[in-house]
């Protein structure tokens, strides 16, 4: 079984992006994420803690204009990496699904590695901001992950009065539902009745 792994560089002019990714982790995670957005850089932890995987992400954005650029980007060039690395879709389960609490919220995360990019995400945030990071932004890292990544995405938040809270299980339940869609069958089957993905 080959290890599933990516770089990605992305470059343009409002951020400069390097990811390495890598799915089927031996031995100790190696998580190393600097995306100049401190509460981001939690979110992205949490996703790459609980899927399993290593994760290194720099990113040099434009933070003096807002943290719409960077929040935006590096969400893309991870979806970008999560592609990459899975290759073509054959031998995983390509459905995932998962609960997350945090304390008093609670979030469902579920996932069809399906090669169409769709995303429903409702987080019900009702700040501004967390940290530095703008709550309307939340979402729209989930929805450019999807995009990027090919996927269908669908995440609720059900439960929860904190928003650091809310946010933070909604990444959670998103990681384990793709640990769950990427899992290998054990066969080379392509997962769909039309034999592509
Ligand atoms: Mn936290």
């Amino acid at each position: 079984m080959s290890l599933r792994t990516a770089t990605v560089e992305r470059k343009t002019n409002e951020t400069d992006i390097k990811i390495s990714l890598t799915m089927d982790q031996v031995g100790a995670q190696d998580i190393d994420l600097h995306s100049g957005i401190g509460f981001l850089d939690h979110m992205y932890h949490a996703l790459a803690k609980h899927a399993g995987w290593s994760l290194r992400l720099t990113c040099n954005g434009d933070l003096h204009i807002d943290d719409h650029h960077t929040a935006e980007d590096t969400a893309i060039a991870l979806g970008m990496a999560f592609k990459k690395a899975l290759g073509e879709p054959r031998g995983i389960k390509r459905f995932g699904s998962a609960y997350c609490p945090l304390d008093e919220a609670l979030s469902r995360a579920v996932v069809d590695i399906s090669g169409r990019p769709f995303a429903n995400i409702n987080l019900g945030l009702k700040r501004e901001k967390i940290g530095e990071l703008s709550c309307e932004m939340i979402p729209h890292v989930l929805e450019s992950f999807a995009q990027a990544a090919g996927i269908t995405l669908h995440v609720d938040v059900l439960k929860g009065f904190n928003d650091h809270h809310r946010a933070e299980s909604a990444f959670k339940a998103l990681a384990v539902a793709l640990k769950q869609a990427v899992e290998r069958t054990g066969s080379n089957d392509v997962p769909s009745t039309k034999g592509v993905l």
